[in-house]
């Protein structure tokens, strides 16, 4: 019982500073956004999303979150545009799930939190040979949140099955209506903490329903993509560690 009190200790976000100072940094994440309090910023201009030829390579799940990785060897699936210089690879998606089920975003706004976050991970390849090199850069990475809120999510699903041609692995079906965003300059939410993040929040959340957000914190979006693969390929994609 001591021993897990001890790991325990370790292990949460108050003492992530005795090993990661930068804990303590200028630009950690996640932060409460509070919006009256944000400037607008009149050259910022739309982002662009263009996912529409991205495959998944690999989809695991750790216990705490499920990762879905993507081919990132060429620009296939990138983002553009708001306040990045020049596109962004998509590396991966994952989501942050609450324990109880209703709060699980790690971003707040004015102090209320959603029931999960998810987080699409972008590189740039433009500047930086590999994605653990940007990854230390202020530059380097440049992270699409999009709040999930509980509510009915079955119109999605079917679209997901739908056509896996038509909307590649990442169907626009799972983003809000409206791009509007917050952005700041921000760091990884967890350890190392690098503070390498391009922040870009969407004001909009989707919605997700109630019985799929219990079944997510068992198995996390197996319900969700088990339409998009193929028996071979389930056995193939999916582990848990
Ligand atoms: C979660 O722990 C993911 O599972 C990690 O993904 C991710 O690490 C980490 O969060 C921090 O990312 O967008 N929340 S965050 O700031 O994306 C990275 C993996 O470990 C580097 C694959
Ligand atoms: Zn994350």
């Amino acid at each position: 019982y001591l021993s897990l009190l001890f790991l325990g200790w370790l292990t949460s976000p108050s003492a992530w500073h005795n090993k990661y100072p930068v804990a303590h940094g200028s630009r950690q994440s996640p932060i409460d956004i509070v919006p009256h309090q944000a400037s607008r910023d009149p050259n910022l201009s739309q982002i662009v999303l263009n996912y529409d030829r991205c495959t998944s390579i690999n989809i695991s799940n750790n216990g705490h979150s499920v990762v879905v990785e993507f081919d990132d060897t060429d620009d296939r699936s990138v983002i553009q545009g708001g306040p990045l210089d020049n596109p962004y690879r998509l590396k991966q998606f994952h989501f942050h799930w609450g324990e109880k089920g209703c709060e699980g975003s790690e971003h707040t706004v004015s102090g209320n939190s959603y029931a999960s976050e998810l987080h699409l991970v972008h590189w740039n390849a433009v500047k930086y040979k590999t994605f653990d090199e940007a990854a230390t850069a202020p530059d380097g990475l440049a992270v699409l949140g999009i709040f999930l809120d509980v509510r009915c999510f079955f119109k999605c699903l079917y679209c997901l099955s739908y056509d896996k041609t038509k909307y590649g692995f990442f169907p626009k079906c799972l983003l809000p209506s409206s791009l509007h965003y917050w952005t700041y300059l921000g760091s990884l939410t967890t350890p190392p903490l690098h503070e390498s993040v391009i922040w870009i929040v969407l004001k909009d959340p989707i919605t997700v329903s109630e019985k799929q957000v219990r079944s997510c914190q068992t198995w996390p979006l197996l319900d969700l993509y088990c339409p998009l693969l193929n028996n071979a390929d389930r056995n193939k994609r999916i582990f848990v560690s």
